[in-house]
């Protein structure tokens, strides 16, 4: 008997020796992760002492004095909203409310579609949320198929799909020459990619670039997509931002579904409601009949439980509560009016002091491209030079983000622009 737990007590020590040295090692392959592109230039920005320093990193709006907003119309819904909501779980599915108002907004208020219930509707985790369920969706259902993504485009498309485990491929879009698009190209590769392919479009005001095809141009596109049988994904993270009226920025959506596709397409009201923290969102998918939808729906659904479960309940009801009510609708548009203009102020004000400067280059892409970016064309070591120098924070793609250009640094960002472009 003794001699038996003498034995076994020197197994268990044994293993747990073993134990220890497995324990000791679970994390050692582990390397430090790249800094991400974007929320990487927050960080560093965060860190930097320095009284002069600017951010126009991340697509995040500021006021003209540099400060975030939070919208009028946000503060009186949730004046509402006090002590009256509770806090309960959302369906897994997300706000009913939200849903459909946020739907009528890309769709359309009197949308045929949205009539016939072919819409697979779910409240996502903001705009990449929405990508990122998508994408899972994608996979699940179409596990060999591929996802076209413009070059260049936000970097976390990649990441998103890449972890959905999704192949990537790239089609043109951006002319560094013309700092335009590059439609022929771009044509070229929806003909060239293998029938039935699923392609990734930003509805408008596309980021980095600031570069939307014109509306005869999303015409061909869809023309093409529907002849070549591809699937049309958008990315609307910036409804409102390109003309000012989010109405407008629907364009591509409405001229898809006129053309008859299906199509899926993320929301977020992270910029046009300045809910970035919030993560609020809506992922649609639009089926061919209701049958079909409540099917996708319920998948969409079964995706998201063992992810999240449901969604976050503030946000919805912040925004079912200011598109619910005509009059805090109506502020809420005068607001994203407000912010498109003051950006695109800013773009008029950086490009005249640049010139102003005698600078030798052209500036023009500066108030030609629209939504929150200014895709500047600096090289990633004129960027460095901006920001070892002049503790000016953006990617180092060159995009500026405009939306943090206010009055009192637009003439510090321009100088330091002319500094390390001039002698290019
Ligand atoms: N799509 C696009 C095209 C996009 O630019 C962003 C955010 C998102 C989706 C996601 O936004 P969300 O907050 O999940 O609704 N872009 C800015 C912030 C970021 O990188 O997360 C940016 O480009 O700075």
């Amino acid at each position: 008997m003794a001699m038996r737990s003498l034995i076994s007590e020197r197994v268990s020590c044994r293993s747990s020796v073993l134990g220890a040295r497995w324990m000791s090692s679970w994390w050692r392959n582990v390397e430090p992760a790249a800094k991400d592109p974007i929320l990487g230039v927050t960080e560093a920005f965060l860190a930097d002492p320095s009284p002069d320093k600017v951010n126009v990193g991340v697509g995040a709006y500021r006021d003209d004095n540099g400060k975030p907003v939070v919208l009028e119309c946000v503060r009186e819904a949730e004046r509402r909203i006090a002590g009256t909501a509770n806090m309960e779980y959302l369906p897994m599915g997300g706000s009913v409310k939200m849903v459909e108002e946020t739907l009528k907004l890309a769709y359309g208020d009197n949308s045929e579609f949205i009539k016939d219930k072919r819409i697979a509707a779910v409240q996502s985790l903001s705009g990449t949320g929405a990508c990122r369920l998508f994408a899972d969706f994608q996979n699940r259902f179409h596990p060999d198929s591929q996802i076209y993504i413009p070059v260049p485009t936000w970097s976390n498309h990649h990441n998103i799909w890449r972890d959905a485990h999704v192949t990537q491929r790239t089609f043109h879009y951006y002319h560094p020459g013309t700092k335009g698009l590059d439609f022929a190209a771009l044509m070229d590769d929806i003909k060239n990619a293998p029938n039935g392919s699923f392609f990734l479009l930003h509805a408008c005001a596309h980021n980095p670039t600031g570069v939307d095809p014109s509306e005869e141009q999303w015409k061909e596109i869809s023309y093409q997509i529907k002849a070549k049988g591809h699937f049309p994904f958008f990315d609307m993270a910036y409804q409102g931002f390109a003309s000012g009226d989010p109405e407008r920025d629907a364009k591509a959506i409405r001229i898809f579904l006129k053309d008859g596709h299906l199509l899926g397409l993320a929301q977020s009201y992270a910029k046009n409601m300045g809910l970035y923290g919030q993560r609020v969102g809506c992922l649609s998918v639009l089926c061919e009949d209701e049958k079909q939808a409540v099917a996708v729906k319920s998948q969409l659904q079964q995706l998201a439980r063992p992810m999240y479960s449901n969604p976050p309940v503030h946000g919805a009801l912040i925004v079912s509560t200011i598109l619910g009510d005509a009059e805090l609708k109506k502020l809420w548009l005068k607001e994203v009016q407000g912010m498109a203009d003051r950006i695109i102020g800013m773009r008029t004000a950086l490009r005249e002091n640049l010139e102003k400067l005698g600078s030798p280059l052209s500036w023009k892409h500066i108030t030609n491209q629209i939504g929150m970016f200014c895709y500047s064309g600096l090289t990633p070591e004129q960027v460095d030079r901006l920001t070892d120098e002049y503790h000016i924070y953006m990617t180092r793609n060159g995009r500026i983000s405009m939306a943090g250009v206010t009055t009192g640094n637009v003439g510090y960002l321009a100088n330091a622009i002319h500094e390390v472009t001039k002698s290019a």
